[in-house]
């Protein structure tokens, strides 16, 4: 395990933080449905030399000198998510999933343009046209919602397409957990005469492990993150047929990025390589049973699971329904006993986004940590425990013992 001695030695301050977050992530439980643990091969592209490097342009076409090891790693990473994905184009330099939407929206439309996209409260994303954000002042977004049983209708959404006469539809969500039939949206967007667009982040890895379904096929463009399942660098991901090539490539740099960062673009390749690999595909099958076991747990305790089911790495869970405890406290509650997760707004939630109705629990980065069925049954045990302790620290404190006792026999960075 990397000791960071330099730092150590220059920076007591800043080491200290960092020894206080590593200790945090080795003894508590992550749950936080977006996040993960890369492996120590990413770790060191992360904190490699390629971060002094400018790069601005394509490899072959930069605009500065220096070049013959950024074009070979970024070629790398190109075609190494080409190959993971069966993409016919890909860019890798976007710096974020918000990047990466913000190019795909200025690479497709102009400004006016209408959108179809996921109501936030219902599972979509802040940047699928939440009114907050630069791209619905630019664009109209119109949102549509999932049913009371957790599907979508797709009838009523292709009556909506006909009505609203989207330029693009967008599919893809951050808190949602069913599985999205990608034909049938793709061709309501054909019938209408729109772009399709699927935001994969959340699930990209499940797709690379080919334990889910892959949009890449069906949809004209697919963004993605590429730190959340599919456990790699921070960082965000273009792929496209390859007639939206030229337009993706012009909207990243120079439309809304400049120089790209070339040690996350290194350590994308090294996750692309990693993805690449069969004990990838058994990580994510094993998310999968992972987020079974942990709802079979929930539902035995008599929680209300939201959507009806889950059918990808995470769960929305209403605590106020099930245990009259508000997202906000269950999140404050269990940051106390070492277990991190989010609270979460839940459709057509009453309360606000800073205390709503329910959490949202994933499962990939305890999975990678090489915990199994066992394990979620105690992690759900011990979240309903958190959730009747009432906030009292004791009982909270006597969790926390118990979740270190855990950590302790699957250990991170050996
Ligand atoms: N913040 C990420 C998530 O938690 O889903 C999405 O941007």
């Amino acid at each position: 395990m990397n000791t960071y001695r330099s730092l150590r030695e220059s920076d007591k301050e800043a080491f200290d933080a960092l020894k206080g977050e590593m200790k945090r992530e080795e003894n508590g439980l992550e749950l936080i449905a977006s996040e993960n643990t890369v492996s120590p091969a990413v770790l060191d592209a992360l904190g490699s030399v390629f971060t002094n490097k400018y790069s601005e342009g394509y490899p072959g076409h930069r605009y500065y000198g220096g070049q013959e090891f950024t074009d070979i790693i970024e070629t790398l990473a190109i075609n190494r998510a080409k190959v993971l994905f069966g993409a016919e184009h890909a860019n890798v330099q976007p710096l974020s999933g918000a990047s990466a939407n913000l190019a795909a929206y200025a690479a497709l439309l102009a400004p006016g343009d209408t959108v179809l996209g996921m109501d936030l409260s219902h599972g979509g994303h802040l940047t699928h046209g939440h009114p907050v954000t630069l791209p619905a002042k630019v664009f109209r977004f119109v949102r549509y919602k999932t049913e009371p049983d957790g599907t979508i209708d797709y009838d009523k959404l292709e009556a909506l397409a006909m009505t609203e006469k989207p330029k693009l539809m967008l599919a893809g969500f951050s808190s949602y957990t069913r599985q999205l039939d990608y034909e049938r949206f793709t061709s309501i967007a054909k019938r209408v005469g729109a772009i399709s667009m699927m935001d994969m982040a959340h699930i990209a890895g499940m797709i690379a492990g080919q334990a889910l379904p892959s949009p890449v096929p069906h949809f004209d463009i697919v963004t993605a993150t590429t730190h959340k399942t599919l456990r790699g660098p921070r960082g965000g991901l273009i792929l496209c047929k390859e007639p939206f090539a030229k337009a993706v490539d012009k909207a990243v740099f120079p439309g809304v990025q400049g120089g790209p960062h070339m040690h996350m673009v290194l350590a994308k390749a090294v996750a692309f390589g990693e993805a690449l690999r069969p004990e990838f595909r058994e990580y994510a099958r094993q998310v999968l049973v992972n987020a079974k076991a942990m709802e079979a747990e929930f539902t035995a305790l008599g929680y209300e699971i939201v959507f009806g089911t889950t059918e990808n790495h995470m769960l929305l869970i209403d605590t106020v329904k099930s245990r009259g405890v508000t997202g906000k406290d269950a999140q404050a509650w269990l940051d106390l006993a070492g277990i991190s997760l989010n609270k979460n707004v839940l459709p057509d939630d009453p309360r606000g986004p800073m205390d709503p109705s329910g959490i949202r629990i994933g499962v990939p980065a305890v999975t990678t940590r090489g915990m199994k069925e066992p394990e979620m049954t105690r992690i759900a045990r011990w979240i309903d425990r958190a959730l009747l302790s009432g906030g009292k620290k004791r009982i909270l404190s006597v969790i926390r013992k118990e979740v270190k006792a855990l950590c302790k026999s699957f250990p991170i960075y050996r």
